[in-house]
């Protein structure tokens, strides 16, 4: 009986060109990856971030959710991978989730990480120390908020398409009790709430900070629309100040944002339609009894 050859990490990343410059891992769609792909597009506009897509030293593997290995399409110029294939589980350390970025090859994980790490090592020259300690306070704060977010669409979202997949298996309709449920949604109502104070006052409603992007947008970028199309949370209604700026960020268009605004809800009418009933009869976020 012959067993398939253990695959290597070092060969894989090698013979891929991933050992050496900066290689990004995602579908820019997703609401994970979309932090990273603005946040690299930001970066490529400052002076001190050396990698570049026209010499080759800045590249973007599309992660894609099926176990597909590695394919090249030249036309497109474009390299694909499957997130549960046997070679992202290699190169990631069995993980199957996205984005991850790779420096000269030494691989980085968790979104809100990579680009807390991003902004530190490639720091924006045109902030001042104020403007520095608010956009570092952001990007703590989504740090801090995620993991707990990314439960809460999950258990009211994602599992209506996804909740056979290992990381989604504990949530999801008849999965927590009512106490459960609950807490989940005030943590939601606390993080909102956050923003919508931080934007009433704003002059300039679509930056989290000053009147120009910044790292703390990326990072921030993907909430507000996450929660509306995926849970169907009343974010006009209940949190205005959030929505106003939403609208603003995504009308400014920024660089690495256009899938995660056009494509991303295609995904999001799958989740809906297949939550449809489960909501009508009350699993939902918007159910008056967690509120
Ligand atoms: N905490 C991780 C979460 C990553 C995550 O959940 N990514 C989603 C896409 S938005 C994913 O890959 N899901 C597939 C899975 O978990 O099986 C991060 O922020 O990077």
């Amino acid at each position: 009986m012959s067993e398939e050859p253990a695959l290597d990490k070092s060969k894989i990343m090698a013979d891929n060109g991933w050992d050496k410059g900066f290689v990004y891992f995602g579908h820019p769609a997703t609401e994970t990856t979309v932090k990273v792909v603005t946040a690299v597009q930001f970066l490529t506009t400052q002076d001190n971030f050396p990698f570049k897509k026209e010499d080759g030293t800045l590249k973007h593997v599309i992660l894609n959710f099926d176990d597909k290995p590695i394919a090249k399409d030249d036309e497109k110029n474009e390299v694909s991978l499957g997130i549960d294939s046997a070679e992202y589980k290699c190169v990631s350390g069995g993980r199957t989730f996205m984005p991850a970025v790779a420096i000269d090859g030494e691989m980085f994980f968790e979104s809100g990480e990579i680009v807390k790490m991003l902004h530190e090592k490639y720091p924006d020259s045109t902030l001042t120390p104020e403007e520095k300690k608010q956009v570092d306070e952001w990007i703590q704060f989504n740090i801090d908020n995620t993991n707990r977010m990314l439960v809460a669409l999950k258990h009211f979202g994602w599992c209506f398409m996804q909740g056979a997949r290992p990381n989604y298996v504990a949530y999801g309709k008849g999965n927590k009790d009512d106490a459960w449920e609950k807490e989940l949604v005030k943590d939601v109502h606390v993080f909102f709430e956050k923003m919508d104070k931080h934007f009433v006052d704003k002059k300039e409603p679509a930056f989290f900070v000053g009147d120009k992007l910044t790292m703390a947008d990326c990072v921030m970028i993907n909430w507000p629309w996450s929660f509306h199309l995926i849970v169907e949370l009343k974010i006009e209604e209940r949190y205005p100040n959030v929505w106003k700026h939403f609208n603003a960020l995504k009308d400014k268009a920024i660089a690495g944002s256009d899938a995660h605004y056009n494509v991303f809800p295609y995904f999001a009418n799958v989740v809906t339609d297949l939550a449809k009933e489960a909501r009508a009869e009350g699993f939902h976020i918007e159910n008056e009894k967690h509120w």
